[in-house]
């Protein structure tokens, strides 16, 4: 057997740069504010550093719509300040991946002003340009050339008068999709790949990559009840020539080098059974991917708009299925939130009594399962969710979007919107970095172009860095578990008490050892009975060594509020 790969026992960890420490005032996270806070990442213990887009850019959805691959926005810093970050962290001993987004570009990006300036244009080909439906005039509602809708409001497409073609944009107007069966779009695309790497760059995450193969035929979607749009994802979520674009990357990119890199896949909608084939280190693919389920369950109806109760035996279900399915090929990738989900103390804890508990009850639970985990930053200090008073608080394309659509075409109030995308709108994870009590929570010495939560006097950096029992220093010592006891990077898991609403239970084992987690969602204690969770004949926990727990006294009684503990014997 060969040894195992070495993120196993890696800890990741997002930047995302707009909101995590202002160096010049201007408002706006920069590199050189990054540059500032490595001790602070060092300290925390982890592995790589994922830097969300800083490329040249007019950020429309905030540097996702790229306009130079190979170069820096100025609003972040220059090209010698991203080598000057490498350096910095590769001599700390970390590594540094960068958000790749190659499913579209920006239409400010040379390769779509030459697509766009003509039908004859070799780069014509380079988009998704359609004619109008038969029988339509281009440009009248309804003559889109198919019904699907963008996940930023309104229909999938654009009509550039200048030619009378549609284009084809997932996501905003200002994200035109790439057409990746053309291969010169996609030597394109390696090429750059190849620079960054060659640059120092440890891997990439790959934004929805999944996206990248689409059905040609551009088929209608289906429309479900009530929807304005149908729903294009059939033809192109892991479409047909997915694993074949995926493998060739691999190829052109990845296969002949010797470093230690990741890359990791972002696929929304990818399933547990593609997600085998994607990890699989026999295919060559990718390393692991973020996969949607548990961040969907809270989902009504399939719209982040309309809110549930999130179910924890549907959590544990799911998660649970993820981990079965990458038990033998493949692997998992673990995360609670990233820029586009809401917090997850507030989301999947408790943000109000148990905050604390709660925060790092979370942690170990994510930690503890198998795969690599993801920090978003702020995330181990507990932040939570924002509260935004009005429409013109936020600051994301989708939410203002969908505020528009919403209140023009379909009758909404303000109040009705506001309401709806409180719990899960992507401003609650882009409010600054609470590094301290001080004016904008020692973000910036500027305005922050998004409001700083209020709490930021209560949860920052600076009260939790020397305090022994704060939720940063459980996320130090859940970190340092992972680098440390094979038990965790490598164990084998098992989903215990699956049908409970309140304990969140599992074991992990290695011939000789075995790691029980146990974590309390609810609000109430709860008691496990050991021989519950140790077998029938077990009628104490004596034995087992308590490696971790939640609350700063633990006097053997594992059973107390969002506790987590980590018996192993
Ligand atoms: O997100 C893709 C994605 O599917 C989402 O999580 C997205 O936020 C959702 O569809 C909106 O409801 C990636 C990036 O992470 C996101 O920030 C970008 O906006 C998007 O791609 C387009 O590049
Ligand atoms: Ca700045």
């Amino acid at each position: 057997m060969s040894a195992s790969p070495w993120f196993h026992s890696a800890v990741v960890y997002q930047v995302y740069p707009r909101s995590f420490a202002d160096s010049n005032g201007d408002g706006i996270g920069d590199i050189r504010g990054i540059l500032g806070k490595l001790d602070y990442l060092h300290r925390l213990g982890i592995d790589v550093l994922w830097l969300s887009p800083v490329y040249a850019s007019p950020q429309d959805d905030n540097g996702y719509d790229i306009s130079n691959y190979q170069d820096i926005d100025p609003i972040f810093g220059s090209l010698d300040e991203l080598d000057e970050l490498i350096a910095a962290l590769h001599c700390r001993g970390m590594k540094l991946v960068m958000d790749l987004v190659v499913n579209h570009t920006s239409d400010e990006h040379p390769w779509f002003r030459e697509s766009r300036s003509s039908m004859t244009s070799p780069k014509r080909d380079w988009y998704w340009w359609r004619p109008a439906r038969e029988n339509t005039i281009g440009g009248a509602p309804g003559a889109e050339p198919n019904n699907w809708g963008s996940a930023f409001s309104g229909p999938a497409w654009r009509y550039d008068a200048d030619s009378g073609e549609y284009y084809l944009h997932l996501f905003s107007a200002k994200q035109p999709d790439l057409n990746w069966e053309n291969a010169h779009v996609r030597a394109a695309v390696y090429e750059m790949m190849n620079w960054w790497l060659d640059r120092g760059v440890d891997g990439f995450r790959m934004d929805v990559i999944n996206f990248i193969s689409k059905d040609t035929s551009l088929p209608d979607g289906p429309m479900a009840e009530g929807m304005h749009y149908g729903n294009g994802s059939p033809s192109y979520i892991s479409g047909p020539r997915i694993h074949e674009f995926l493998h060739e990357m691999h190829q052109q990119v990845f296969a002949d080098r010797e470093r230690d890199l990741l890359t990791v896949g972002e696929m929304p909608g990818v399933t547990v059974q593609d997600a085998v084939a994607f990890t699989d280190p026999a295919r060559a693919e990718v390393d692991m991917v973020f996969q949607f389920e548990h961040v969907a369950l809270d989902h009504k109806d399939g719209s982040k708009w309309l809110p549930g109760p999130l179910k924890l035996t549907d959590l544990k279900s799911s998660l649970g299925r993820w981990q079965e399915g990458l038990a033998e090929r493949g692997w998992n990738s673990l995360y609670w939130g990233n820029h586009d989900q809401a917090r997850a103390v507030s989301r999947f804890g408790d943000d109000g009594e148990y905050w604390e508990l709660s925060a790092k009850m979370l942690a170990g639970i994510l930690h503890l399962h198998r795969g690599t985990p993801y920090i978003y930053q702020g995330e181990e200090l507990g932040m939570t969710n924002m509260s935004f008073a009005t429409i013109s608080d936020y600051r994301d394309i989708e939410v203002l979007n969908h505020h528009l659509e919403a209140t023009t075409q379909l009758g909404h109030t303000d109040a009705q919107v506001l309401a709806a995308v409180a719990p899960l709108n992507r401003d609650n994870a882009r409010t600054p970095v609470q590094w301290d009590t001080t004016i904008n929570a020692g973000f910036s010495a500027g305005t922050p172009w998004i409001a700083v939560n209020p709490n930021h006097h209560r949860i920052n950096a600076a009260t939790q860095l020397d305090d022994p029992h704060s939720v940063f220093n459980f996320y130090r010592q859940v970190i340092e578990l992972r680098h440390t006891d094979p038990v965790v990077s490598e164990g084998d898991f098992n989903m215990l008490m699956p049908r409970d609403e309140q304990v969140y239970a599992f074991r992990r084992s290695l011939p000789g050892t075995e790691l029980l987690v146990l974590g309390n969602f609810s609000d109430t204690v709860q008691s496990v009975p050991p021989a519950q969770i140790l077998g029938p004949q077990d009628t104490s926990w004596e034995g087992a060594e308590l490696v971790l727990g939640n609350y700063p006294k633990t006097d053997g009684d594992q059973t107390a509020h969002q506790q987590v503990t980590v018996p192993a014997a």
